[in-house]
């Protein structure tokens, strides 16, 4: 009879059918006897179409899924989309379609995607960032932090383009003009927004990393304390000659004090308000350094602008006036927006005092040689104050901040980088702020009952201004203090808020009350394993951090830290054809692949080609869908898990799909040539022979590396590679005893076990087809055998005069009296002593027989 064929199409779809019907997937927030293990994969964006990257990530965390479930926990898996945001609402205005119509569908389309690959997702718990009964928590949760003085309101700068009288986000500024009208340039203009103060817990944001080093990756970690960025320095009181007033600085530097030459205040700074009304001439180049974008301001190597202010300070340490300036270099919005600067010591203040001619004076000399400028390392100080001269400047920089302290005009203080985090968003598609504004009450929070604040339907996607301001329904609203009429805060939340807490409400995604219980949570969390790229690594995870702390201050959960282990995943790179004749990238279709040589087929042109990260404009990205049609999902996924481990860059190559589907195969017809004469009963020990028991040993050692390696920081390429060598022997596996089909039996069962993590569908069929029941998603996973894990043989090898001669191979303990008679019985061996005086033959156990002949 003719072997059935493997078609996967068939086996994918009937699996993922039945799988669906018995609801395997449906997990519960607590099981008796077993430990909750809750792995989680990066809340996706539904742009329309799964991308590779995606594939990569949610394989990863399927494998870690299925494979912790077959070690006994009850696991939570869980998926969702991050459903609001900026391209939504770009389509609504591009051709008129509602933003939550196009989110639907593409949800819609990106779910089918991923049933297609198999995901042993719980869909019960299945959320959607935009939909009211998602969002209506994000502004519970707001009014619980503005109730506790975790929200305020300030005035702050903004990107707005005065054509389409709307603030842009920074990614829709494109070289200072606005995406849409390339000949705008975009201005910044002060609003009142809405901010988080996350710079509350900036010290537990930092000292949290002890609580998860070794289950993050270093830099991450690294990436995040300079992201906090926490500076110790003095704040040192200068005094404005002109208006008597004080002008604090933040430095890190106080031991160069005597050599500060001037000083620079940002031109946001308010003294800088004071200056125009004396100096109104320098007003429009004031102006024009405040429009300028505040990235491209602090950029690094980029040319620093000064405008002289004419006043002056003084320096309390000596009483030395300096000249006071405004410069594009110093930010606001970091320690008090105004330094003083010492050009002999500081790399940025020496390039602005030698472009505007400004006095250069050295205070901190080299221990040996000449001083060149400007001098940053460690020295000597010289030309300050009598007290410190001589001293090295890190012991003086204590002594000066000491004196200033006792004096009154310094203090020792530190700053962070991390500012508070700004979520107002003068948009459409997201989360309405649940603030409204009473003329009798002033501002007040929307009552509880009244939640969610809906988006509202008529608005008019026009490109101009906030479209929530077009909506007179949404604006015009009811007191909820005094029940006189009030108006609405049309501001929006940024789209990390969503993402910010959704890891919580998967636990107990229907509560109707609350946006989760808190014991349900506390059975969850901390995340045991979290899967994303490493682009995440500061705004998503901090964002989600603080959440996770100010929840848990609040009283709503217990644990500290909301991920306990990362994984982050490495890029998937691809081949990439540029044409120099047409100056662009081709599309693999449009190529001719010769050997390691690419050429356009329509030209001949040989093409440049270049293996990188994948991306629509290079044109080197694959389609996972057409990978899954062409391939099928368990081949698709096999390739993804054997071709790099998950941390490392992944190359994707249609060889290595066509490898991964040969090895299926090939397990396929083992297992299906050997389904009616294998036996699934138990091994009876006692009666194993030669072979039986080194396919035994093979298999004990296969499941324990297997286990090994995906424990080891899931390295499952390294698994994969096991099973296929098991796979060698099994096929290559003969022998007479009663055992022979048990023996084989196991060998084909442990194989389909340990491939369904990461080929679930293939496995279940293979488990049915030799006579097993259930899913193998439901068996446990193997346990090797300690007696079963090395051979009893070893190798010796013989000499015949020094000379090696060939090798034995006996169990361990075989006696010397034997050894000697295997030994003279070896062809090789016979050939050499053949004649001759046998001298000698001494047996080194387990190791070597030495024979001398004369
Ligand atoms: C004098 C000085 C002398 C400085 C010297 C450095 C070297 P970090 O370490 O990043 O915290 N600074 C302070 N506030 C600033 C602002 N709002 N915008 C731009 N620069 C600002 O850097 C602190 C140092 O950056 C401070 O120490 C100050 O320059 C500058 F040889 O003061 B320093
Ligand atoms: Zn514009
Ligand atoms: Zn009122």
């Amino acid at each position: 009879m003719a072997l059935k064929e493997y078609v996967f199409k068939e086996v994918e779809k009937k699996w993922q059918e039945r799988w669906e019907k018995d609801q395997v997937f449906k997990g519960s927030n607590a099981v008796e006897g077993k430990e909750n293990y809750y792995v989680l994969e990066m809340l996706p964006y539904p742009s329309g179409k799964l991308h590779v990257g995606h594939a990569r990530n949610y394989t990863i965390g399927d494998v870690i899924a299925r494979y912790k479930r077959m070690k006994g926990y009850n696991v939570l898996h869980p998926m969702g989309w991050d459903s609001f945001g900026l391209p939504a609402e770009n389509a609504a205005i591009q051709n008129g379609a509602h933003p939550a119509k196009w989110t639907k569908s593409n949800i819609e389309n990106m779910k089918r995607q991923l049933k297609l690959l198999g995901f042993s997702y719980d869909w019960d718990r299945e959320i959607a960032s935009y939909t009211p009964e998602y969002y209506k928590w994000n502004q519970w949760i707001f009014k619980k932090m503005y109730e506790k003085g975790l929200v305020y309101k300030k005035k702050s700068l903004v990107n707005w383009c005065p054509d389409c009288k709307t603030v842009l986000a920074n990614e829709q500024v494109e070289d200072g003009k606005c995406w849409r009208h390339s000949k705008t340039a975009v201005i910044q203009k002060e609003l009142e927004q809405w901010f988080f103060k996350i710079t509350d817990y900036a010290d537990e944001l930092l000292e949290g990393h002890e609580e998860l080093r070794g289950g993050w990756p270093e830099k991450v970690l690294t990436m995040q304390k300079n992201w906090i960025g926490k500076s110790f320095g003095t704040e040192v009181v200068f005094q404005v000659v002109e208006n008597n007033t004080d002008l604090p600085v933040f430095t890190t530097r106080v031991d160069t004090i005597y050599g500060v030459t001037y000083a620079v205040v940002a031109p946001e700074h308010p003294i800088v308000d004071e200056i125009l009304k004396a100096n109104p001439v320098i007003k429009s180049a004031v102006m024009a350094m405040k429009n300028m974008d505040v990235i491209e301001r602090a950029a690094e190597g980029k040319e620093k602008n000064g405008i002289d202010t004419g006043w002056h300070v003084k320096n309390p340490y000596n009483g030395v006036e300096v000249p006071l300036w405004i410069g594009d270099y110093v930010l606001m919005n970091y320690g008090t927006g105004a330094v003083m600067a010492v050009p002999a010591h500081d790399e940025r203040d020496y390039a602005f005092a030698k472009k505007y001619n400004l006095e250069i004076k050295s205070v901190i000399f080299p221990k040996e040689g000449e001083i060149a400028l400007p001098f940053v390392e460690d020295g000597l100080v010289q030309n300050s104050a009598e007290a410190f001269n001589g001293i090295p400047n890190r012991e003086a920089l204590v002594k000066m901040a000491e004196f200033g302290e006792e004096k009154g005009f310094a203090k020792r203080t530190f700053k962070y980088r991390l500012k508070d985090w700004g979520v107002s968003r003068q948009r459409y598609w997201g989360t309405p702020i649940p603030v409204l504004y009473c003329e009798k009450c002033g501002e007040v929070l929307e009552k509880d009952e009244n939640l969610p604040v809906m988006l509202p339907e008529d608005i008019q996607f026009s490109g101009n201004g906030n479209p929530l301001e077009t909506s007179e329904s949404f604006k015009n609203a009811t007191c909820p203090c005094c029940g006189g009429p009030a108006r609405r805060d049309t501001d929006t939340m940024d789209t990390f808020v969503d993402s910010s807490w959704y890891f919580l409400r998967y636990c107990d995604a229907q509560n109707k009350d609350l946006p989760f219980d808190k014991k349900i949570v506390d059975g969850w969390t901390p995340v045991d394993q979290y899967i994303g790229g490493v682009e995440h690594a500061v705004m998503h995870l901090l964002y989600a951090r603080f959440f996770h702390k100010m929840l848990r201050d609040l009283g709503y959960l217990s644990s500290n830290e909301p991920f306990k282990r990362l994984l982050t995943q490495g890029m998937v790179l691809g081949p990439s054809y540029y044409s120099a004749a047409e100056n662009r990238f081709l599309f693999a279709e449009e190529v001719e692949l010769k050997g390691e040589k690419a050429f356009s087929k329509k030209t001949g042109e040989e093409l440049v080609v270049k293996v990188e990260k994948m991306s629509k404009s290079k044109n080197n990205g694959v389609d996972p869908e057409e990978m899954i049609l062409k391939y099928g999902a368990d081949t698709t996924r096999l390739f993804i898990m054997f071709a790099a481990p998950p941390e490392k860059e992944l190359e994707w190559n249609e060889n290595g799909l066509a490898g991964a589907y040969r090895f299926l195969t090939r397990v396929w017809r083992l297992v299906l040539e050997n389904q009616d004469h294998i036996s699934l009963e138990k091994i009876d020990y006692t009666a194993i022979n030669k072979a039986d028991k080194a396919l035994i040993i093979k298999l004990n050692q296969t499941i324990k590396k297997v286990t090994e390696s995906i424990e080891d920081d899931y390295h499952f390429n390294t698994s994969i590679a096991a099973t296929m060598e098991l796979l060698n022997d099994v096929q290559a596996y003969q022998s007479d005893s009663t055992q022979y089909t048990r023996v084989l039996g196991e060998a084909l069962k442990q194989i389909v076990i340990m491939l369904s993590p990461f080929v679930p569908h293939f496995c279940d069929e293979l488990w049915e087809s030799i006579g097993e029941t259930g899913y193998v998603s439901e068996q446990e996973w193997p346990v090797y055998d300690e007696k079963y894990i090395t051979t009893d043989d070893v190798v010796m090898a013989i000499q015949v005069n020094g000379k090696m001669r060939g090798s034995i191979e006996v169990e361990r303990e075989t006696s010397k009296e034997e050894i000697e008679k295997l030994v003279l019985a070896v062809p090789n061996v016979v050939k050499h002593i053949e004649g001759k005086e046998l001298v000698k033959l001494i047996v080194v156990p387990n190791k070597i027989v030495n024979i001398v002949v004369k």
